[in-house]
């Protein structure tokens, strides 16, 4: 299987999130990716591609454009501001619900406006790792197209939290969605989307929300106890032509392998139903054991299980990294979805 991939990710370091209470280095690292290199690797698993640069237009049909000129130009603003304190751009005054919506000049104005959290810090390496990281997954997308059974887009930043004009939970554009549409502007009729990164693809749902031509499923921690909280219920469907284009299949703290591979059979089963041309597999391994901020229970093999299912479905399928923050076993089970996968195929 090729692996798209680009060292440009490493300059989005060096910055902390806010989590109860405290700013804490950054779960999402880019020794994250030296992991599963390094696994690949000893595995004799893949080959290495460089992306290549498809611009932004792209990203347009899925983003708003005031937003990607935010992103583009977020910590610069910062920088020329009287009371900018540090390298880091972060904001601290977001938007309130029923008064103004559009953000005035001011780098806190536009930061508060574009980001729902505070996990989403810009250094100046960030701006480069996003557009590069939206990159991967369009060369994903063209490697599929091209002819490839499958392949496997490593991206970092992750994308799934991603909405049309907002950043959060370490994502900022949603490559992912960028890459269903890219799929769909190339000529294919439908396409699916799999989420099973540990937490609700909140950007992904509400990007393709009221579309039929994309349909979404994601598998993730509960709302009611789980991180984004405020979307990712059973009961949201789909609306407008979108109805029942949209599968949530949350879960408790503390699911392990025979709560999930029910919740996986039920995915499948209605991904087969759907019919796609392509497959797009939102692949967080943040359902492991010993994640350091998620609470599913997942072993190592538990991730042949789920390549082996998705290997099943026999799609175009194009992988698509987002989460997995226990650095010392992501490549082992980042790498297990994809051998589990091929072993299947
Ligand atoms: N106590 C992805 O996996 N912080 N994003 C959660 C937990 C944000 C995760 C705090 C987690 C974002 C792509
Ligand atoms: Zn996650």
């Amino acid at each position: 299987m090729k692996i798209v991939y680009s060292e440009v990710h490493r300059g989005h370091a060096g910055a902390k999130e806010f989590v109860n209470g405290d700013f804490v280095p950054m779960y999402e690292k880019p020794e994250r990716m030296d992991m599963i290199l390094e696994r690949f690797r000893a595995a004799g698993f893949g080959e290495m591609v460089e992306p290549v640069s498809f611009g932004l237009e792209p990203a347009r049909r899925v983003h708003d454009a005031g937003y990607l000129d935010f992103l583009r130009e977020a910590h610069a603003l910062y920088q020329r501001e009287p009371e900018a304190a540090g390298d880091v751009a972060m904001p601290f005054a977001f938007g309130m619900r029923g008064l103004r919506q559009q953000p005035g000049p001011s780098a806190h104005a536009k930061l508060g406006h574009y980001c729902f959290d505070l996990s989403v810090p810009f250094v100046a390496g960030t701006w480069p790792a996003i557009e590069t990281s939206c990159d991967v997954a369009l060369t994903g997308g063209k490697i599929l197209r091209d002819g490839a059974r499958a392949v496997f887009s490593l991206c970092r930043p992750p994308g799934h939290h991603a909405m049309r004009d907002l950043a959060g939970g370490y994502c900022y554009i949603n490559n992912v969605a960028v890459a269903a549409q890219a799929a769909l502007d190339a000529g294919a009729g439908r396409v699916a989307v799999l989420d099973v990164d540990y937490h609700h693809g909140n950007g992904t749902q509400s990007i393709f929300y009221e579309r039929d031509d994309v349909l979404f499923v994601s598998l993730h921690g509960h709302p009611d106890q789980e991180y984004p909280y405020f979307l990712g219920y059973e009961e949201e469907t789909g609306a407008g032509r979108g109805e029942g284009h949209n599968l949530n299949l949350p879960m408790r703290w503390g699911t392990d392998w025979s709560g999930y591979g029910e919740a996986l059979d039920i995915a499948v089963g209605r991904l087969h139903d759907y019919g796609p041309d392509v497959l797009l597999v939102s692949l967080g391994v943040d359902t492991f054991k010993a994640d350091p901020i998620s609470h599913f229970k997942l072993e190592h093999e538990d991730y042949l299980r789920i390549g082996g299912a998705i290997a099943g479905l026999e799609l175009p399928t194009h992988f698509v990294m987002e989460g997995g923050y226990a650095v010392a076993e992501i490549g082992v089970n980042v790498l297990n979805t994809l051998t589990g996968f091929e072993e299947a195929a």
